[in-house]
Order: structure tokens, then sequence, then C-alpha cells
């Protein structure tokens, strides 16, 4: 009787182990699964691809699944007119873009630049934000961080070459190019083609230095070939026991009718510190033929109105070669004119810009 009672415990305890091998491989594989032809072979250390492999299970974080990974580099030559001003090799642009899906309708993004370093300077932290986005048209994108400033022409849109002075010169110089805060973008309700972009940010491009938050933003008419945009920006600079108000307006129109792209721009407002009031008008043509892009642009800029003789007139020719999809040559002649005396201050670019 007991053996007969172990033998049925033996086989049922068979049973159960046969019962969870089945249920255990039935049970749906997490990680994602290479088969081993899409495996690539792994090289030894002895430099030989071993001949055969059995199975191989490829575990890729989750992480890792929802996230992106891009980059962009710039490698600039300048050449400068000005007998103290050596010629350089740089960067203007290195950095790394990583996002990533946190829901359906979150994302994370972050983004330093490391170009700063190739001038003695630091690593800076060119965007870092969450953006929410909304199926609502009226309200269909939310930010909140670090991120560019809703005001005046886009700079993303600039075809020149940033740094030194050479984008339009009110660029970071009447208001932060980035700023930290909460950005939102939509339709402007029961007016067709109008949209608006505005945020509330620190004013400084920092840390804030008072306790007012500068208030800014762009109204957009778009259509197929026009962009009409009326920009502003309130706020206050200084420390809280002395802050300055600071007010800024901006309006430009971009007219595209390929290959042809005209943008006219003007700007007035105070400098960041709000020390001295900035004007800055500027009217810019490109023609795309084939992979070439010539560019002629000609600004007036004024960095203190109450000041007579300082104004500074860039006129710019150049043009970009696209090279493939993902790669850039850019060349701008710089021709700078003073008001008064004149200064031998040309400078020419030749910039390589690459992505990832
Ligand atoms: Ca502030
Ligand atoms: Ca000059």
């Amino acid at each position: 009787m007991e053996r007969e009672n172990m033998k049925k415990n033996l086989l049922i305890g068979l049973l159960l182990i046969c019962l969870a091998s089945v249920s255990l491989a039935a049970k749906p594989e997490k990680s994602l699964k290479k088969t081993p032809a899409a495996v690539p072979a792994a090289i030894g250390s002895d430099g030989c691809v071993p001949t055969r492999i059995t199975s191989e299970t490829v575990s890729i974080p989750g992480f890792m699944r929802k996230t992106n990974l891009s980059g962009s580099l710039r490698v600039r030559y300048t050449f400068n007119e000005a007998a103290n001003q050596p010629d350089s090799f740089s960067l203007s642009r290195a950095r790394i873009k990583l996002t990533a899906d946190i829901a359906p309708n979150m994302l994370f993004l972050i983004q330093p630049d490391f170009a700063g370093l190739s001038t003695g300077g630091t690593v800076a932290m060119a965007d870092a934000y969450v953006e929410m986005k909304f199926p609502a048209l009226y309200l269909n994108n939310l930010k909140v961080g670090q991120f560019l400033v809703p005001f005046a022409y886009d700079s993303a849109k600039y075809k020149t070459i940033y740094g030194t002075g050479l984008n339009p010169t009110y660029y970071n110089t009447m208001v932060s190019a980035r700023d930290y805060g909460m950005r939102v973008m939509g339709a402007v309700p029961y007016l067709t083609g109008f949209y608006y972009d505005g945020a509330i940010v620190n004013g400084a491009g920092t840390a804030d230095t008072n306790k007012t938050k500068d208030l800014c933003g762009r109204l957009n008419y778009k259509n197929n070939f026009m962009d009409v945009c009326l920009s502003g920006y309130l706020g206050a600079a200084g420390t809280a026991s002395a802050e300055t108000s600071k007010k800024d307006i901006g309006l430009y129109v971009e007219w595209n009718n390929m290959p042809y792209q005209v943008i006219a721009e003007y700007v007035l407002g105070q400098n960041i510190a709000a020390s001295a009031k900035v004007q800055d008008s500027y009217i810019q043509a490109t023609c795309l033929v084939a992979s070439f892009e010539p560019l002629v642009r000609y600004e007036i800029y004024d960095p203190n109105t109450a000041v007579t003789g300082n104004i500074v007139n860039t006129l710019i020719i150049g043009g970009s070669c696209q090279m493939n999809r993902d790669s850039k040559l850019v060349l701008n002649y710089n021709i700078v004119g003073e008001e008064t005396t004149q200064i031998n201050n040309n400078v020419l670019l030749l910039e390589l810009q690459t992505l990832i």
C-alpha cells in the first residue's frame, strides 16, 4: 500500500514538473529575442569567429527601448581680417541629444553641448525639458524645463552660422536665447491660420536674480507662402532690490516660394541687463539650386539708440552646400561696416555641419 502511495506521489510530482515546464515555456517573453541569424557573430579573443552559435537571448533594458540618441557636430575655421585676432579652428556645436517617451503623450529631452570646451569654456546645457503633447488643437504642446525662448524669429531656422555675433546680432543680446520656465503652443481659437507660442521664464537665462518672472511669446499667421509674426517680451532685469523693467518687440515676415526664401525682421528693445536700448533690422534672401543655397543678408544693428555714430552694418555673402542628407558645408563672408571710423574687422567663416 505504502509503495503504491509512493508511486502515486512520484507520478503526481512528475506531472507537476511537466506542467510547470510547459507553463514557463508558454509565458510571454518580455525581452526582445533575436534569432541566431540576427545576432552578429561575436569574435573570440583569438580573433576567430565561432563556427556555431547555438542560441542567444539579448535582453534590452526597458529604458533603452523607449530612448533615442542623436547628435550634431559643427567644426569651424574662422579667418579674421583684424590683425590682432588670431584665425582659429573651433567647434560651434558638439551636442548629444537624448530623448525618451515617458508615456504616449510625454517626452523627456536632454541636450548638453560640449562645444564650449574647444574655446576653453565649459559644457553648456542646450535643452532640458519634459514635453507634453495634447490632442487639443488650441493647446497642443507644453514644455517645462529649459528651452528656446519664443521671441523674434525662430533661431532653429537660421541659415547663417551661429556664434561670435554673426547670426542676427540681437541674438542672445536682447533676450537670452534659452531660459528656464514653462512654454505652451497651439492654434488661436476661431482664427484660421493663427498660432501662438508663449512662455513664462526666469528672465536671466539661468537662476533668477529677482522676484519677477518674464512673459514672452509669438503670434504667427502662416499659410503656404507666408509666415508673419509679431512677438513681445515683458519682464525685469537686475536684482530683487534693483529691478529694471524690460520691454521688447519683434516683427518678421518670412516669404517662401521654392526655390526662393526671403526673411525680413525688425526688433526693438533693451539688452538682457536692460542697460541700453537696442535696435536691429535685416533682410535675407536665399535660393536653393540643386544642393547649393547661396545667401545674401544685410543687417543694420544699433547697440545703444541713445548713443550716436555706433551703428554697425553687416553684409553677409555666402551659402551652403548639402553634401548628403546629414552633412552641410557653410561658407559666410561678413563685411562689417562701422557708422563713423572704419575698422578692418571682416570675417570669413567656413563650417562643416553634421548630424547623427
Ligand atoms: Ca526674473
Ligand atoms: Ca569694418
